[in-house]
C-alpha cells in the first residue's frame, strides 16, 4: 500500500510539475535536465539509448518541430522509464 501512494503521489507530482508539462520539455531548460538525468544513469546501453533519442529531439527542437521533439523526447523519457 505503502508502494501504490508513493507512486501517486510521484504521478501527481509530475503532472503538476510545470518542468513536466508537455508543451514546456522542448527547450534548452529541459535538455539540461535531460542532459544531467542521463548522465547520472548507471546502465551504458540505455544511456546510449537515452543520448541518442535526447539528440534527435534536440535537433527536431532546433528545427522547429515540436511534435518530433516530442517523440523522440517520449521515447527518451521511456528508455529513462520516467
Ligand atoms: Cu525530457
Amino acid at each position: 500500500m505503502l508502494k501504490m501512494s508513493v507512486l501517486a503521489t510521484f504521478l501527481a507530482i509530475l503532472a503538476l510539475s510545470p518542468a513536466f508539462a508537455a508543451q514546456d520539455l522542448c527547450n534548452e531548460a529541459h535538455m539540461k535536465q535531460m542532459d544531467g538525468m542521463i548522465a547520472k544513469m548507471t546502465d551504458a546501453t540505455k544511456k546510449k539509448e537515452a543520448a541518442t533519442a535526447l539528440d534527435m529531439s534536440k535537433a527536431a527542437m532546433k528545427k522547429g518541430d515540436t511534435a518530433g521533439c516530442m517523440k523522440h523526447m517520449d521515447e527518451a523519457h521511456k528508455v529513462m522509464g520516467l
